[in-house]
């Protein structure tokens, strides 16, 4: 039973119509991210009736959790592919991609990022760095495991969607996505059940709690109601304090995976996430760190704005690792 994600080719016509609303947008996403937003509103104003309805519908959780759209408009030239880490960039050059991207995301919700990570910048690169190759991170190389984006945190986004730049030239990146109404269907009710007693954490060295001499973050649980539906969230990192929540997590576990399905992110090609009712994560593979490595570029949406703006804090960060932190270089 896989999730299905619902494809969209654009036509020429819809692409020449998305080509005109993104040339709306003429801030600089790196400098002047609140104007580049704003613009990003109207420009998805202005997007052809048959892409528009489909994004309306997909926002209203009419469907399926992830919707692929293919033959975004992209420029003919790309950069190098950088070696440096994207937070790290002093700074980002505008590829030409962001407007197209945010005109379609901005159609979903309002474009936001995180203060801590990717310089806050509302958009933002996704390739692979040497230095993180065995780092759980979307600039690392070994698997990316299954999660909700920046789950526990105070501002989880609605949805996400990443772009292909340029795809992974050995074909083995690949992104998945698993639907949870339907990885829930397997689980038993009172595996079900389980899931949404506080029971679960992440191991860390500076969480609040000990459970078997070992700190971990606070103990939550990871499903709720929300407003349409059953809402998880989730990583594979997760442990559990009891025996009921670790096989729980485990037949959770296992049900994402027989629900997951993978797609390669080629140019020009937009994948969009429920990120409340789908997890998504990344295969491993192999980069040459050669410039030609796999970009995508992402931006994350919230249905409505918090009070304080459009860069929020990751309110989880001071439970993060230190490891973890240390080896993206960011301070612990
Ligand atoms: O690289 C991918 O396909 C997924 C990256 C990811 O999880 C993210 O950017 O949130
Ligand atoms: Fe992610």
């Amino acid at each position: 039973m896989r999730t299905s994600i619902t494809t969209l080719q654009l036509s020429p016509h819809t692409a020449a119509q998305l080509v005109m609303a993104a040339r709306q947008i003429t801030a600089d996403p790196y400098r002047e991210g609140d104007v580049f937003a704003e613009q990003a509103r109207t420009a998805a104003g202005l997007l052809d009736h048959g892409l528009a309805s489909v994004l309306d519908r997909f926002a209203n959780r009419q469907g399926a959790s992830a919707l692929l759209l293919t033959g975004l408009p992209m420029p003919s030239r790309l950069p190098r592919t950088p070696a440096a880490g994207f937070h790290r960039l002093p700074d980002p050059q505008p590829t030409g991609t962001e407007p197209v991207l945010a005109a379609v995301g901005a159609r979903l919700g309002e474009i936001f990022a995180y203060r801590e990570w990717d310089g806050a910048h509302l958009v933002q690169s996704r390739y692979p760095v040497a230095s993180h190759h065995n780092v759980q991170t979307a600039s690392g190389a070994t698997d990316l495991v299954l999660h909700t984006e920046a789950c526990f945190t105070a501002y989880p986004p609605d949805y996400l969607a990443l772009l292909g730049l340029r795809p992974d030239p050995t074909g083995q990146a690949r992104t998945l996505v698993a639907d949870i109404p339907q990885a829930l269907t397997l689980l038993t009710p009172t595996g079900r059940r389980t899931l949404r007693e506080p029971l679960f954490v992440f191991p860390t060295d500076r969480g609040p709690h000990v459970h078997e001499g070992r700190h971990t973050t606070a103990p939550v649980a990871i499903l709720h109601d929300g407003g349409r539906g059953p809402v998880l969230e989730y990583s594979t990192l997760l442990t559990a304090i009891s025996a009921d929540g670790a096989s729980a997590l485990a037949a959770l576990e296992e049900a994402l995976n027989r629900c997951a399905v993978s797609v390669t992110l080629n140019a020009g090609d937009l994948l969009l996430v429920d990120n409340r009712h789908a997890v998504h994560g990344r295969t491993a593979f192999r980069p040459a760190y050669d410039g030609a490595d796999r970009w995508i570029q992402r931006v994350l949406m919230l249905r409505q704005l918090p009070a304080g703006g459009r860069v929020v804090p990751d309110t989880r960060l001071a439970h993060y690792p230190t490891d973890y932190l240390k080896a993206l270089a960011l301070p612990a």
